[in-house]
Parts: structure tokens; C-alpha cells; sequence
């Protein structure tokens, strides 16, 4: 078994068999898996259990699981030269328990259908931490939930197919998710990416956090949402929609480096900006002219105002983007949902 995005996924087996790894039976090997697992196979790898495996350029993975419907739940160490844990199949899950850790070149790939990461302690890769590796574009590769950290070069690294990123807490690294739509989550106060998250090809959907999201959409329509805090938000190719839903305001201004007038879209929501009503399209007006109503202000220095009701008002306009002032936001450039 090479790991190859190209291994296609393995029938399953007629029996299945319960590991209990601990302290007293952990493993290690050289160059080759320290435990391989077939197809509805569950890995129990207790506090205090190992599986480690040396070798580089070899098959020195931690964990094999080479089938369909594979549990790991994993409360010990997995260390391996290669890739921590290698998954081929479908439905198979990896759960990192709480002292659960991985260390390896790759910490965790799955490749086939249908997988599902959770992590709640650690999993470090010195090139990627997680890999999802897929050979059709059609598939759903799985989803990843993490409430500890995934750290590497290339923290996450998605497929050419769809997957799902749901982050509670640290991804140290960058985030690529290449093809298909894929959808990416930052949720909770603690939600962070120390790295930027590059949507790739597809009509991805990216939520940020509230710390300062480096959100790239790539090719196609993407919609991404800055959320709270500082964002750097570029659409790449495609009509993008870029969506606000959270107070604006200094310190909560996203700067969208690359929107182009006419093709791209602000999206305000209405629940915040409370005087624009659902479906309406707000007039913008540039610099100084006089705006009869609630509207928006593109800035001559590029900032974006929500004024709630217009020059003659008392309400102060609210800055909540940043736009380069050579491009002239105009009236169809935002709309209200
Ligand atoms: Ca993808
Ligand atoms: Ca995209
Ligand atoms: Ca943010």
C-alpha cells in the first residue's frame, strides 16, 4: 500500500476486530505500519499507549486502516516518520481524545468518501497535519471538527473534491481546500487560523471567526463572511459575494483587496444594518455627495460607511470595509438579506 491521492478505496472485510492499545502492549517498528486495520476494525489507543513507526520514504506509517467503516479512537501517541494515521476506504473516522497526539510528516490522511476527523488535542504534521486525499471529484471526502490544535506547514490540506472544515480552536498553518465546494467554519470565541484559508477551485462558502481571517476564495462564486475582528477577504476569480454580519465599526473594518465593481457583491445583513430592509439594495454614494436616506459612503480614502440615515441625520456613519478608492463602489454593488 503506497500512500497515493491515486489508491482507490478497498472492499470491506468479513471480520471485524476490537484493538486495545496500551502501555503495557504500545508497538514499535521500522519502515513499515506499527498497526494495520481492516475494514470495520476499532483501534482503542488508551493514555499511555504508543504506536510508532521509523523510517522515512517507506511505508512508516503509525496506523493503517485499510478498508471501510474504521473507528480510531485515539487517547495516546501515534509517532511516525511518514503519516501518523493512513486511512483508505469509507466512512472511516479518526477521534483525538483529550493527551491524544500525533506527530508525524503527515499526522492523519484519509483518503476515499464520507471521512470524519475529530481532534481534540493535538495533531502535528512537519509538512501537513491533516491530509484529505480523494481521486474523484464527485466525492464528499468528510469533514473535519477541531476543538484542539492541528498544526504543520500546510495545517489542512483538503481535495479536488468537497470537504468540510469546522474550527473551534487553533489551526496552525495554512488551510488549502483546492477543488470542489468546499465549506469552511471558524466558530466560537476561541476560533482561530494562524495561516491564510485558501478556498481554491469551487463555490466555497467561508465563515471567519472572530480574530482577523486571511480568507482567499480562489476560482468560481465563492461567499465568504468576515465575521468579527480585522479580515483580509479576496474573492480571486468568479462573483464573489462578500457578506457582513456583525457590528461595524472600528477595529471590525475587513479590508476586500481585490472587489471588483459590477461582478462582485457586499451582502449586509439586515439584522445589523437595521436600516435597510431584506432585499433592498442600498444607494451608494461616493465621498461627500449628499445622500438623501440611509445609504452607504464609499470613501474618497477607500474606507466604507454605513450611514443609517443619510447627511441630514444625526446617526454617525459606521466604517465597516475597505475598498481600494480606485474602484468606485456604486449603487448594485450591495444588497441586503
Ligand atoms: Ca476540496
Ligand atoms: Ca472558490
Ligand atoms: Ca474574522
Amino acid at each position: 500500500m503506497i500512500y497515493s491521492p491515486d489508491t482507490p478505496p478497498l472492499p470491506s472485510g468479513p471480520v471485524a476486530r476490537h484493538y486495545h492499545i496500551d502501555a503495557s502492549n504500545s508497538r514499535i517498528t521500522f519502515q513499515k505500519p506499527a498497526l494495520t486495520l481492516g475494514s470495520n476494525d476499532t483501534l482503542d489507543l488508551a493514555s499511555g499507549g504508543s504506536l510508532v513507526s521509523r523510517g522515512f520514504a517507506s511505508l512508516a506509517y503509525g496506523v493503517a486502516a485499510l478498508g471501510n467503516n474504521i473507528r480510531m479512537n485515539v487517547s495516546g501517541t501515534v509517532a511516525a516518520d511518514e503519516v501518523g494515521i493512513y486511512a483508505s476506504g469509507n466512512n472511516n473516522r479518526v477521534y483525538i481524545g483529550t493527551g491524544g497526539t500525533i506527530v508525524a510528516r503527515t499526522g492523519v490522511a484519509l483518503n476515499g468518501e464520507n471521512g470524519w476527523i475529530e481532534n481534540h488535542s493535538l495533531i502535528l504534521g512537519t509538512s501537513i497535519g491533516i491530509d484529505l486525499l480523494s481521486y474523484k471529484s464527485s466525492y464528499y471526502t468528510g469533514q473535519i471538527h477541531n476543538y484542539g490544535i492541528i498544526s504543520g506547514p500546510t495545517a489542512i490540506r483538503g481535495s479536488l473534491a468537497r470537504e468540510a472544515v469546522y474550527n473551534y480552536d487553533l489551526i496552525d498553518g495554512k488551510v488549502q481546500l483546492l477543488g470542489g465546494d468546499d465549506v469552511f467554519v471558524n466558530s466560537g470565541a476561541n476560533a482561530r487560523v494562524v495561516g491564510t484559508i485558501d478556498l481554491g477551485a469551487g463555490r466555497d462558502v467561508a465563515i471567519g471567526g472572530n480574530k482577523t481571517d486571511i480568507i482567499l476564495g480562489g476560482d468560481n462564486n465563492d461567499t465568504i463572511y468576515g465575521g468579527q475582528g480585522e479580515d483580509v477577504l479576496y474573492g480571486n476569480q468568479g462573483a464573489d459575494t462578500f457578506v457582513f454580519h456583525t457590528s461595524p465599526g472600528f477595529g471590525a473594518v475587513d479590508r476586500l483587496p481585490d472587489f471588483t465593481s459590477g461582478e462582485d457583491q457586499i451582502s449586509l445583513s439586515s439584522a445589523i444594518f437595521s436600516a435597510f430592509r431584506p432585499g433592498s439594495m442600498p444607494v451608494v454614494v461616493r465621498g461627500l455627495e449628499y445622500l438623501p436616506t440611509a445609504g452607504i459612503i464609499h470613501h474618497t480614502d477607500g474606507h466604507v460607511y454605513y450611514d443609517p440615515d443619510g447627511t441630514a441625520g444625526r446617526a454617525a456613519p459606521q466604517v465597516f470595509a475597505y475598498i481600494n478608492p480606485s474602484v468606485h463602489l456604486k449603487t448594485g454593488d450591495v444588497i441586503v438579506y
